[in-house]
């Protein structure tokens, strides 16, 4: 392997603060004998470097001057069942920052060790082959991840999910490439014109696999972009208030004037993880008010364009012509119902509404006090298993959640597309040949089993030393 790291690196891998323990490693061929040289074992006992995976307990002690530095315990993991796939070994020292700088200067101070750079040790554990790219990239979603299902999805992609697909789909294309291959070579024995019609076929299955896989990179673009919801109802039944309780602040003008709010407004609040945007809107009512109708369209607007809706009711009131015209406005759109203002003396109830609209379901239907605070988690919750079910199907195995693996994906496809307008048109088989390598290296850039040496930097530079 052309690409085998020779030297050694060496840095703290947990965060620079106090705390219980931190973390030196190292890795590479220098690194049992560094820890031989600066590391003292209770009675002089020595390390027994052919046993992997053990744990020693005693002292850094700096070779020239013999001065102890910390109180530690090794652990010694050898190549090739070790994070980078190299000899490793790593000193828990005590948290803070001092004793961890110190130690690692220690290791430094050591001949054939050098400081890693960030990302490196992940690196290794790819050009090492233990890891392919996209678990690579995974390594540091996992890292960064602030939510349960940024984690979820991370891990997912680090246990090699979308490795494994792209090389199946890589499989497939290569034994098609063979297969053609044998009918431009030997046209005589072969059957050209079944080999022209199973490789559509084959090329049409792999598209739509293609398809599929981009497919979810729409789902990937809700975790980041999230999804919206317009909150809508007849003038002054508590949108505006529903808004400023679900960003606790006082984002909109709230009155007991009907016909409060004339603009669109728009703020986004965190779903644990799922960016969920919120957008009030005008109250829906007859006026002759210019500006007021003007909302009022932009309302009807809103409604049609967001993923989900948002309806207030005012449930201290009773129901009027407008609130049921703005139900009618929201058929064939998920909707939560909110029954608002239970804090008040009521004038109909859930119960109500279910025997009036028996279409609409139990869990789609929430009583809440806007202004009191009341039932607005449940309300959070109820969206948030939409959002999950409905739009996100996190059970699924595989998942495209980043830039460069979709653009790779589209250029595969793109290929494969070419490929079947060749054989759409007649056009000779190995003209086939050529689109189909290109989608295959295409695919090959996204496990990195070709890189760029700059791809491979911009990747790995995200992530913090000692990683
Ligand atoms: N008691 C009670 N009053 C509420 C509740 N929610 C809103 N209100 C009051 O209802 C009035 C109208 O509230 P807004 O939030 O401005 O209503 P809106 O739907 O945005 O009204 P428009 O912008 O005019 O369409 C205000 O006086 C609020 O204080 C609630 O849960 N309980
Ligand atoms: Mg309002």
């Amino acid at each position: 392997m052309p690409n085998m790291p020779e030297d050694t690196i060496a840095a703290i891998a947990t965060p620079l603060g106090e705390g219980g323990i931190a973390i030196v490693r190292i890795s590479g061929k220098e690194a049992f004998p560094v820890i031989d040289r600066i590391f003292q074992r209770p009675q002089q006992q020595k390390i027994d470097f052919t046993k992997t995976h053990r744990l020693y307990y005693g002292h850094i002690v700096l070779p020239k001057t013999g001065e102890t530095i910390d109180e530690v315990m090794v652990s010694v993991m050898l190549a090739p069942k070790t994070y980078t796939v190299e000899d490793v070994a790593e000193i828990n020292c005590h948290g803070g920052i001092a004793a961890a700088q110190k130690v690692l200067e220690c290791v430094l101070l050591e001949e054939g060790v050098r400081l890693a750079e960030a990302g490196e040790f992940t690196k290794r554990a790819f050009l090492n082959g233990r890891i392919d790219l996209t678990q690579g990239e995974a390594v540091m979603d996992m890292i960064s991840a602030k939510t349960d299902l940024s984690r979820a999805l991370a891990m997912n992609q680090l246990k090699g999910s979308l490795k494994e697909k792209i090389q199946s789909l890589r499989k497939r294309l290569l034994f098609l490439m063979a297969n053609i291959e044998a009918g431009v070579d030997f046209p005589e024995e072969m059957d050209v014109q079944k080999i022209t019609l199973e490789a559509k076929e084959e090329i049409l299955s792999l598209i739509e696999e293609a398809d599929d896989l981009l497919k979810t990179a729409e789902e990937g673009k809700i975790l980041r972009e999230g999804i919206s919801a317009a909150i809508v109802g007849r003038t002054n039944v508590g949108k505006s208030s529903l808004l400023n309780a679900l960003l606790k602040e006082p984002r909109a003008i709230v009155t007991n004037i009907p016909g409060t709010t004339r603009d669109i407004i728009e703020e986004t609040i965190n779903l644990d993880g799922i960016p969920l945007r919120l957008v009030d809107t005008a109250g829906v009512r007859d006026t002759e008010d210019v500006v007021e109708k003007i909302g009022i369209q932009k309302t009807k607007e809103a409604l049609k364009k967001a993923d989900i809706v948002i309806l207030l009711l005012d449930k201290s009131e009773d129901l009027t012509k407008e609130d049921e015209e703005i139900l009618a406005l929201t058929e064939g759109k998920r909707t939560l119902l909110l029954l608002n203002k239970k804090d008040l003396t009521p004038s109909f109830t859930k119960e109500t509404i279910l025997k009036r609209y028996p279409a609409k379901k139990e869990e789609e239907i929430l009583e809440i006090s806007a202004v009191k605070e009341e039932g607005l988690t449940g309300l959070k919750e109820t969206i948030k298993k939409w959002i999950l079910t409905e739009h996100l199907d996190v059970r699924q195995d595989v998942f495209i959640t980043k830039a460069r693996h979709k653009e790779l994906l589209l250029q595969g496809k793109a290929a494969l597309e070419s490929a079947k307008g060749v054989i759409e048109e007649g056009l000779p088989l190995d003209l086939v040949s050529i689109d189909l390598k290109n989608g295959y290296e295409a695919l090959g850039k996204m496990i990195g089993e070709t890189y760029e040496d700059d791809v491979l930097d911009l990747i790995f530079s995200e992530f913090c030393i000692g990683k």
